[in-house]
């Protein structure tokens, strides 16, 4: 890996790699939900069998309690203490989120307001394979329940035996998911969005998925809502001469291991800390199990770059607006007012980004591909809505009604003004 410096970089490369302008999965995936609008639960069995392998006709989608009552007994006891510990940091961390109504009297008499009430029944998508992450099981329910929600649906796809990974059942079963079905894909979203004989309908669907999932959630966005559109998952890391190359090539590979295409980049204005960390990341690359995803990640999607100073590799790292942002310099805090676009912000090198991703609190659902421009780590208010409350007293309508009336002509909406007007108060 060569380092270079800004002049040398095409930044194009580094950023905006969204999922989804490949016009035949487009079709693929329309046709997937079409057929589960219109043949329901026998297309997810079919497509079920043609994609997993497996035939769940006898076993049913819904996963049953027996199921989770044995998941339990095959997970390890350290297993169920970390993630009972890992919910409660999560559950801590989204209380202080959590916002109330309010009602704003006024003096004549009136009150304005707003009303925060949970969505009733949300789905949940949790990937499949090596992918299956109970962490993420976490991260998406958690939130839901301290946000109200009533019916939290989990998704994901089985096994080609029909099982699903014990600690994804534990996960779901302490994170309060009330309902689990064996079913992923194009067609896991289908069915959440428009329902099916087995599976009701939900309000909103969360949850991080493989490129089929992700157009998916495009294309019911509306009839129901989605969280984002989520792509290949990424760390940027600002380091000066403070930091250590063994812990910043660790961080990156951290990431690295998660996907081909994710990306790890390494900005520091020192040349010798990006030489150390990059023959770092070779050395630390041979040990890994998951080597050969983590190459061809930090191969071509990786960099090292060396900028003048952290102020300019501040503006890169915002322009790149990554999902992950660790500031490994000597005095992070001074620069964390300079943060504009990411998705989550790492202080010091006591915080690695897996603190972040299992343990600390924070959600791990972050805006991926430069997204977080505008898009906020999924949160409380994610799956929450707003509801207006207008309670005009008498003296208020009096005193407002001629303009309402005068708006409401000027807009042609004759009606509109005489529904002011027929009170009688002017
Ligand atoms: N870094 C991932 C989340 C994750 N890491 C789950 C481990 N498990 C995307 O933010
Ligand atoms: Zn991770």
């Amino acid at each position: 890996m060569d380092i270079k410096t800004l002049e040398e970089l095409d930044l194009s490369t580094l950023t905006r790699k969204s999922y989804g302008d490949d016009q035949l999965l487009e079709q693929n995936v329309a046709e997937i939900i079409a057929r589960v609008r219109t043949e329901g639960d026998s297309a997810l069995y079919d497509l079920t069998e043609k994609y997993d392998g497996v035939d769940l006709h006898s076993l049913g989608l819904r996963v049953r309690e027996e199921e989770i009552t044995q998941a339990y007994s095959l997970v390890d006891e350290k297993f169920i203490e970390a993630i009972r510990l890992a919910k409660e940091n999560i559950a801590a961390f989204h209380e202080k989120q959590k916002r109330n109504s309010w009602l704003d009297p006024k003096e004549d008499g009136s009150i304005l307001g707003q009303l925060l009430l949970p969505l009733k029944r949300v789905g949940v998508y949790v990937p499949g394979g090596t992918a299956a992450y109970p962490s993420s099981v976490l991260m998406n329910a958690v939130p839901a329940v301290v946000a109200g929600v009533e019916e939290i649906v989990m998704v994901t796809p089985p096994s080609k035996d029909g099982t699903l990974l014990p600690e994804v059942l534990v996960a779901a079963a302490e994170a309060g998911v009330t309902e689990i079905y064996k079913v992923g894909g194009a067609q896991a979203i289908a069915a959440l969005a428009f329902g099916t004989g087995e599976i009701a309908s939900v309000d909103k669907i969360t949850g991080p998925g493989n490129i089929f999932v992700t157009l998916a959630k495009k294309q019911v966005f509306g009839t129901v809502d989605i969280d984002m559109l989520a792509g290949p998952s990424e760390i940027l890391i600002l380091a000066d001469d403070s930091a250590r190359a063994e812990e910043l090539a660790a961080d990156l590979l951290s990431q690295a291991e998660h996907d081909p295409l994710a990306s790890a980049i390494l900005v520091s204005p020192d040349r010798q800390l990006l030489e150390k960390t990059v023959a770092e990341v070779e050395r630390q690359l041979q040990e890994l199990p998951r080597q050969g995803i983590a190459r061809a990640s930090w191969e071509n999607y990786g960099a090292a770059i060396l900028v003048k100073d952290l102020v300019e590799g501040m503006d890169l790292a915002n322009e790149v607006a990554p999902e992950h942002f660790e500031l490994v310099v000597r005095e992070p805090y001074n620069w964390l007012g300079r943060v504009k676009n990411a998705g989550a912000v790492f202080l010091g090198r006591f915080s690695p980004e897996p603190v972040g991703d299992y343990f600390a609190g924070p959600n791990h659902v972050l805006p991926t591909g430069g997204t977080a421009r505008f898009y906020s780590p999924l949160n409380v208010d994610t799956f929450m809505k707003k509801v207006s409350v207008i309670s005009y007293s008498e003296k208020a309508l009096q005193r407002d009604g001629k303009h309402i009336a005068h708006l409401a002509r000027k807009e042609g909406l004759e009606a509109h003004a005489r529904a002011v007007e027929v009170r009688k108060l002017w």
